[in-house]
């Protein structure tokens, strides 16, 4: 039988935001009482590649053997080579409260406005420092920025600031992640930054964005946002041409840690974090409209952003539709109870086995889980079947057909 190695770093990408630090301490002590990482398909194992870090969120490939990464809370991003961790590219003054800090990372070529061949694009939290203290969090903000890669001297140079986007009211629910399409246009993930069970006296940052009517407008949360390399709308926007909503790609969106182009379509889809309630998978077609604060999961939402009944088309919800531009639709696939999805990944490859090419990869937080997905003929949504054909799995349901590896944290 031929053994199909999958790095312990690829699975990694798909659960950018494990812990693993805890995951070292697992594998250290290796006890029986403990479990290890595992993977169900037997021609397939786990290999560690590289060890050490502290609470990485995210890690793109240069090519095979070539691995970016990067830190949460410290700040740094590194360069690892052949499982060496050869070179620091760069630290940065981040702030890490809670969900803060150095959180997406993407590449892409050269677009000549340096004389790099890569360009490395970073999300990241700053709040500016007062002796040594963060000064106040009035004055933070979620930054994306665009570095070039020298690659002689292994640092990352000439940072420009692409996006300047909200870290208000609360450390919470700020996407942060990054994705390049085709075209070489940039995807930004951003939430919509409170923390519903204790924040929910907070105003003033009820927004459109947010499906609330008479909300404010815009302001780069609760999105997905696409912007050129150089910071700029494409094609003056897609829901309109005012600043920020000529970013916004996709809207009503509570929190999303993982977007990604499913390689045969060039379709977007990404997963959502919902409250106490209602993970999401999404095909995101523009102008997507994901219904939060009104809708979420299956469920329709009282004004405490609680479930109130079950939402079917017919009922009347009223969305922001930015003159008809946005467009609701449900969920392809709903999780019953949080499992925190943290990373969605399409596999360009056949090197797993024909089965798994092109299909969908969910890291979750819960378990340390990896699930797989895969997509129906018309690639627009998933093949499930038995206790998951209804597109919610719940308390009860038989999950093992979705689970591709689990203990991964
Ligand atoms: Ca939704
Ligand atoms: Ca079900």
């Amino acid at each position: 039988m031929i053994f199909l190695t999958i790095s312990i770093v690829s699975l990694f990408y798909l659960f950018s935001l494990s812990f693993w630090s805890d995951y070292m301490t697992l594998a250290k002590n290796q006890d029986q009482s403990i479990p290890v990482p595992s993977l169900i398909d037997p021609d397939l194992k786990v290999e560690l590649v590289a060890s050490g870090f502290e609470f990485p969120t995210s890690m793109p490939f240069v090519d095979e053997d070539d691995i970016q990464l990067l830190e949460k809370n410290i700040g740094n991003v590194y360069r690892i080579v052949n499982g060496n961790v050869t070179h620091q590219l760069l630290h940065l003054d981040v702030s890490s409260k809670d969900e803060r800090g150095l959180l997406g990372i993407v590449l892409s070529g050269n677009d000549d406005s340096n004389n790099n061949d890569t360009n490395v694009f970073l999300y990241y939290t700053h709040c500016p420092k007062v002796k040594g203290q963060d000064k106040g969090s009035q004055d933070c903000g979620n930054y994306v920025y665009k570095y070039g890669l020298d690659s002689e001297d292994n640092k990352l140079v000439d940072p420009k600031l692409i996006l300047s986007l909200p870290a208000l009211p609360t450390p919470s629910h700020l996407g942060g992640i990054l994705q390049m399409d085709k075209g070489n246009n940039l995807y930004v993930t951003t939430g919509d930054l409170q923390t519903t069970k204790f924040n929910q006296n907070q105003t003033g940052f009820d927004t459109r964005a947010q499906n609330i009517i008479n909300g404010t407008a815009p302001d780069g949360r609760a999105g997905i946002l696409r912007v050129s390399q150089d910071g700029n709308p494409v094609d003056d926007g897609l829901l309109g041409n005012d600043y920020t909503l000529s970013f916004y790609y996709a809207y009503g969106i509570k929190n999303s840690f993982g977007i990604g182009f499913d390689p045969v379509t060039g379709n977007l889809w990404d997963i959502e974090n919902g409250p106490q309630f209602g993970d999401e998978i999404n095909l995101v077609e523009p102008g997507f409209n994901s219904g939060w604060e009104k809708v979420q999961g299956v469920w329709k939402l009282n004004d405490t952003r609680e479930k109130e009944s079950i939402f079917n088309d017919s009922e009347t919800v009223e969305f922001v539709s930015f003159d008809g531009k946005g467009k609701y639709s449900n969920p392809e696939f709903v999780w019953g109870k949080p499992v925190a999805p943290t990373a969605l990944v399409f596999l360009n490859s056949d090197k797993l086995g024909q089965q798994y090419k092109n299909d969908m990869f969910v890291g979750s937080a819960k378990k340390g889980t990896i699930l797989h997905f895969e997509l129906k003929e018309d690639r627009k949504s998933l093949n499930l079947t038995g206790d998951l054909s209804d597109l919610v799995y719940s308390k009860n349901d038989e999950s093992s057909k979705m689970i591709f590896g689990e203990n991964l944290e």
